[in-house]
């Protein structure tokens, strides 16, 4: 019988749960969906296990979910590297695993996978190799993206059936367990994940004034001091629900990973922000608002940029103004105040546009399936 291969998927954190949370879907998929054998090498699992709890913060190595889940220390142990190797986003490999690499008697496959960007450059750097100064390796790079010619996007096989089957009772009894009541007719339901410095006063402003109620469900994160200070109290805690006129938010817990999903499916408008919220967002097939990571030198105003022009290029032109309207003002460059009731005004074109986005993307095949077959060496 053939031997799997084995893959190692190197993270590091830098900040926040992106990082954490696009691998361990990544590894996942590759486990599940084409039998690959896959250590994840994680430098923090304290924010890991945020996002899943089963994660034994304590134990170096565990197996979870099939997965071999592994601490990254400083001093790394040294260990047989994979067949496949992939370094996230840059992330800079421990020099003894470089070394073991070099030393074994068929190369591995190295990939330093890349962050998401729409921008055009991106397609020139796909898949481009770049050759190790003094040892026999080389290393590709790989851009997730949401073009033809780029790695895709994450999707496992599984996400769109489980949303298409996600129905009333379903959704029901996901509010149940948050303990919130059901969706009732007439009321918009929002969900808010974003950074501290977007304009969520802003945001609650025009939802005070809105003609229809609305209700925003906020999964506990550093935005919730904002939120105590516009209803005049402290940072409010799950399960408290605060109201202004026709607004209720309700603060909720932060949740794992794959309820995550579902409660972008129950929502009719998203915000999410960084990279993995905003890609499961578009896939949630509703109406959603990006958060840019911001960046050093205001580069992710590019980056913001480049993905509105892409997104918005085959909607009619009043939806793409009010779209980028509210999203520009949502990263500091505009009025919500302004913005909000043109684009919630366009809420049935934008939900059946969410459908048309996702047909736009689906031929490019996901990221994961897409990373598989540039890794058998005949590809490359
Ligand atoms: O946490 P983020 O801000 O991560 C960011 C981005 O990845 C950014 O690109 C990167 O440069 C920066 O970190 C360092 O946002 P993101 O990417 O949406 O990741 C959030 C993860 O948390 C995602 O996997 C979904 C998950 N999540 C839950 O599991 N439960 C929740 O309740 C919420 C709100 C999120």
């Amino acid at each position: 019988m053939l031997k799997k291969p084995r893959w190692d998927i190197f993270c590091t954190i830098i900040d926040n749960f992106g990082d954490a949370g696009f691998c361990w879907r990544l590894a996942r998929q590759l486990v599940n969906e084409h039998g690959l054998e896959v250590r994840l090498w994680v430098d923090d699992l304290s924010i890991l296990s945020q996002i899943e709890p089963a994660i034994n913060v304590d134990e170096d190595r565990q197996s979870l979910r099939a997965v071999e889940v592994c601490c990254w220390r400083k001093s790394f142990v040294s260990t047989q590297p994979a067949d496949v190797v992939i370094e996230t986003f840059a992330c800079t490999l421990p020099d003894n695993y470089i070394l073991a690499m070099a030393d074994l008697p068929q190369q591995p496959v190295w990939i330093n996978l890349e962050y998401l960007s729409a921008e055009n450059w991106t397609l020139d750097c796909h898949c481009l190799p770049s050759f190790h100064p003094h040892l026999s390796l080389t290393k590709y790079f790989f851009f997730p993206g949401f073009v033809e010619g780029t790695g895709g996007l994450l999707l496992e096989k599984s996400l769109l059936p489980a949303r298409v089957s996600f129905n009333n009772i379903s959704q029901d009894i996901f509010f149940q367990e948050l303990g919130l009541q059901s969706r009732r007719d007439g009321e918009l339901y929002i969900s808010l994940f974003c950074y501290d410095d977007a304009p969520i006063e802003e945001l609650l402003s025009a939802c005070v004034i809105s003609d229809v109620p609305i209700r925003v469900l906020v999964p506990q994160h550093s935005v919730n001091n904002a939120i105590g200070m516009f209803f005049g109290v402290g940072s409010p805690a799950a399960g408290q629900v605060l109201q202004s006129a026709k607004l209720k938010v309700c603060i909720i817990p932060f949740l794992e990973q794959d309820k995550y999903d579902q409660l972008l499916w129950a929502c009719d408008i998203n915000f999410v922000r960084g990279e993995d919220s905003f890609v499961r967002a578009q896939w949630a097939e509703r109406v959603f608002i990006w958060n840019i990571y911001p960046q050093a030198e205001q580069s992710h105003r590019l980056k913001l940029e480049a993905f509105l022009e892409l997104y918005t290029e085959r909607m009619p032109p009043e939806m793409s103004v009010a779209v980028c309207s509210l999203w520009n003002a949502w990263n500091g460059n505009g009025q919500m105040i302004n913005a909000w009731p043109i684009f919630a005004a366009q809420m049935t074109e934008l939900t059946e546009y969410s459908n048309k986005w996702i047909r736009q993307l689906l031929p490019i095949g996901d990221l994961t399936s897409n990373l598989v077959r540039f890794s058998r060496k005949d590809q490359i």
